[in-house]
């Protein structure tokens, strides 16, 4: 007799089970029931008090499948602890119906756990508002443009510093497949000294005005400065992006929430002048995670509806090499927070480092980071090099999207 023909899938998301389902005959009808067994994910839950971990494990244990916590939850002597579930979406499902009239903020957790599994069953599609402009984020990657006016900027500085170079390098950039343009008037490289307020506008507002009247993309403005913000918005700009995500200047949430603008909230430690003096992390995509949460709660709470939104992990900013190789390589958890995400690997360091070479020749490897981001379903690259990196993400984005 002929040995068993056996292999595994690679089945990550629900959307990978129903073509399999149907390979196999599975009546259409059991499909629903089907597909959330096949996919299987851990969910941490972060310094839960003793008697919930207690619960949870017996639940998950219940429905055939565990949760993992701190020894001292078995011996009785840790008050809270981190804990992992461990479970199909189905098993998972079944414990957000078990816990939810459950005490010691279990309730809140089944809601939790509800809404991370309403994500995974129809993936969002996200649309970015941006005044009257609208992106469809999640039918393609989307290409952000870098437009340094800075005579200092680790990349193209002084190249594009004046106006007459700045505007037909942003056309230039449109033309090769940007579907944003975003204007930066100072330079937030690692040790960077920060710019007078009046050096940044004059630097950033003759070109917004300008790119806002001829381009049909849209523009957005690098700034963590409420008045360059608010000028920048005056003249036209569709988005701000914050690096500080709404942390250097307190008036920035106020002047974006008025304006109808989007807002780009990336994950900073520390400041552009002393974000790379030995930075540290426990868990640095939880960091960055809980981070980014945070900061989407307060634009919110300020008035920046979801769909302004958009959340970056900050690569290069208070970060080791590693732990840049790290955020890439798990970029899909942020899915969670539920907004599109944008990366910025262009040319930047921590390619220089793996390759060892100098900013000029870090294409290949900008290359690499793109087509990862795209893989772990970024939905903005803000990119030096548009032609070539626009054509690396329509290609990572062709193979991503094929299932077979
Ligand atoms: N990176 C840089 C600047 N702004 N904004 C977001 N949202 N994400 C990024 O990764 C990001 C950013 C650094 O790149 P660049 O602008 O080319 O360099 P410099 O700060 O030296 O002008």
């Amino acid at each position: 007799m002929a040995p068993p023909q056996v292999r595994v899938l690679d089945i990550r998301e629900l959307s990978q089970v129903a073509r399999e389902l149907k390979r196999v005959g599975a009546d259409g009808r059991s499909w629903d029931i089907l597909a959330p067994k096949a996919v299987f994910k851990v969910v941490k839950v972060s310094d839960l008090p003793f008697p919930a971990a207690t619960i949870l494990k017996q639940e998950m244990l219940s429905v055939g499948a565990d949760v993992a916590v701190a020894r001292g939850v078995v011996t009785a002597r840790a008050r809270r602890s981190d804990v992992l579930i461990m479970g199909t979406i189905s098993q998972l499902e079944q414990l957000a119906d078990k816990i939810s009239a459950q005490p010691f903020g279990l309730g809140q957790l089944s809601t939790e756990i509800r809404r991370i599994i309403a994500g995974m069953v129809i993936p969002q599609q996200h649309r970015l508002r941006c005044r009257g402009l609208a992106l469809p984020l999640s039918q393609r990657p989307h290409i952000m443009g870098v437009l340094n006016l800075t005579p200092d900027s680790f990349s193209n500085g002084g190249q594009f510093n004046i106006p007459q170079r700045a505007i037909p390098r942003a056309h230039e950039m449109v033309a090769q497949g940007a579907d944003i343009i975003d204007v930066g008037g100072e330079s937030t490289r690692p040790g960077s000294q920060p710019v007078s307020l009046k050096e940044e506008l004059r630097r950033v507002l003759p070109v917004v005005e300008k790119l806002c009247a001829e381009l049909k993309v849209p523009v957005s403005v690098d700034t963590y400065k409420a008045e360059v913000a608010e000028r920048a918005l005056k003249a036209g700009a569709h988005i701000i992006n914050d690096i500080s995500a709404l942390t250097f200047d307190r008036r920035m949430a106020e002047v974006v929430a008025e304006s109808g603008a989007a807002l780009v909230l990336m994950h900073i430690k520390g400041t552009p002048r002393n974000m790379q003096r030995n930075p540290r992390y426990d868990d640095v995509m939880a960091e960055i995670f809980h981070f980014l949460a945070r900061r989407v709660q307060k634009a919110e709470e300020a008035g920046i509806a979801r769909d302004r939104l958009v959340v970056d992990p900050g690569i290069g900013f208070g970060k080791r090499v590693e732990d840049n190789l790290v955020i890439l390589n798990r970029l899909g958890e942020l899915h969670a927070l539920g907004l599109p995400v944008l990366v910025g690997v262009s040319r930047k360091s921590f390619i220089g480092k793996v390759l060892d070479l100098p900013v000029d020749d870090r294409l290949e490897g900008s290359a690499a980071a793109v087509t990862l981001a795209v893989a772990g379903g970024a939905h903005i690259l803000r990119v030096h090099d548009v032609g070539a990196m626009s054509r690396v993400a329509r290609m990572a984005h062709a193979i991503c999207g094929t299932l077979g």
